[in-house]
């Protein structure tokens, strides 16, 4: 187990010789997208010399089942059994004071797109977006806290742009607030340990806080820090944080952006951001993921879609082994089941189940357990 910070994991993956520098210059304008979509499945990549930027890049960290399990300290045939633990046995974060992330702080005349390195990944987005910006926010009605990633495009200035699924739960948060006729405060966590971002995605129940399983993932609590300027906590180890809040009566239209399928979509308007301070470590080093139909963005997806799924059948049916949302389904839409000696007519339950559990699901496999669900010969 690396510690908590992105930086600590980039070490580990050193070590293994599963990182690669780059040291000669790249362009964020397409350049570096194209460089991490060549090298998809390769080493992790760490631009160190950014065009326009003195802040470092890293990308093509988790591009495989083997670097969560040298993230998370386990072997790789334990990961999935690592991951399901995380649901059944939470742990609660812990706050500090002293943190990391909060070495320097601005709050003047804030230009996002300056102070960052931002991709601009593909020709028909129409500006770089920030791809690996996990989103803190909470309840306007409960007060309970909410973890997720949504793509934030640079709107110039201080301005952001979020895209959010009309079904994530951040989403309702921001329909509540506008309720409300209030705007949302969100904090945006860049730069951070694998466990932050797989625990983001976790398939939870609107209420439930991802920080306590992430706590799960790391097997000891997540460190925290309160925001400077919103009501919000996040990783004391992150590399870079954003505060500010998000407008939902600014709706800013959007056009095409680039989909986990590999094809862009137009969703329509997506909300607007001020951001109104950024934290960050000495020396930070930004956190892209190449969105689309590549290793990182399908597995951070797939693997915990696969947890949550799995965890919900094997409540029903005990004969489930493993639920694996596939390489080849872009790690949303097509599962892949396992069961031990199932009794009659459990696979076909399992099935529907699994459709009902998961709405991106589009084909499920059921194959007994010996059968490797990985090998798709
Ligand atoms: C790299 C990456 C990019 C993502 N981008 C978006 C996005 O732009 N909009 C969105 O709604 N979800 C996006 N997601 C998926 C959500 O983060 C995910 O479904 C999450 O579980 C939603 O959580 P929530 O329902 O608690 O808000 C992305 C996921 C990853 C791994
Ligand atoms: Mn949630």
């Amino acid at each position: 187990m690396t510690d908590q910070s992105m930086r600590g994991f980039l070490s580990a993956l050193e070590q293994a010789g599963a990182l690669h520098r780059v040291t000669r210059n790249v362009d964020p304008k397409f350049e570096l997208g194209a460089v991490l979509a060549l090298k998809d499945r390769g080493p992790a990549l760490l631009f160190e010399n950014v065009v326009g930027s003195t802040m470092p890049v890293a990308g093509n960290l988790l591009v495989s089942r083997d670097r969560f399990a040298l993230a998370f300290g386990v072997k790789r045939e334990d990961l999935d059994a690592h991951c399901l633990k995380s649901l059944a046995q939470p742990v609660k974060p812990v706050m500090v004071k002293d943190a990391p992330v909060q070495a320097v702080v601005r709050d003047e005349g804030l230009e996002v797109g300056k102070l960052l390195p931002v991709p601009h990944w593909f020709e028909r987005e129409a500006a770089p977006y920030i791809t690996a910006g996990v989103i803190i926010a909470k309840d306007p009605d409960t007060g309970k806290r909410n973890v997720s990633i949504a793509r934030l495009r640079l709107e110039g200035s201080n301005r952001l742009m979020a895209g959010i699924a009309k079904n994530h739960h951040l989403c309702v948060l921001a329909e509540k607030a506008k309720a409300r006729g209030r705007k949302l405060e969100i904090a945006v966590a860049i730069g951070n340990h694998p466990a932050v971002l797989l625990g983001s995605q976790l398939y939870l129940g609107l209420g439930d806080d991802e920080y306590d399983n992430i706590g799960g993932l790391l097997g000891k609590p997540l460190r925290l820090v309160r925001c400077r300027t919103v009501d919000l906590e996040v990783p004391a180890d992150a590399e870079i944080v954003l505060e500010g809040e998000l407008d939902p009566d600014d709706l800013v239209p959007e056009g095409s952006v680039s989909e986990f399928h590999g094809f862009y979509v137009d969703y329509g308007p997506g909300l607007g951001v001020a951001i109104r301070c950024v934290t960050h470590r000495e020396k930070p080093v930004y956190q892209a993921v190449l969105p689309g139909f590549f290793a990182e963005h399908c597995l951070l997806g797939g693997l915990a879609i696969g947890t949550t799924l799995c965890a919900a059948l094997q409540k029903m049916i005990p004969a489930v082994r493993r639920a694996l949302i596939t390489d080849g389904g872009m790690g949303r839409l097509h599962a892949v089941i396992t069961m031990h000696q199932p009794r009659l007519g459990e696979g076909k339950r399992a099935v529907m189940l699994a459709m009902g559990q998961v709405n991106l699901l589009k084909l499920v496999t059921v194959v007994e357990d010996d059968i490797d669900p990985e090998n798709p010969r």
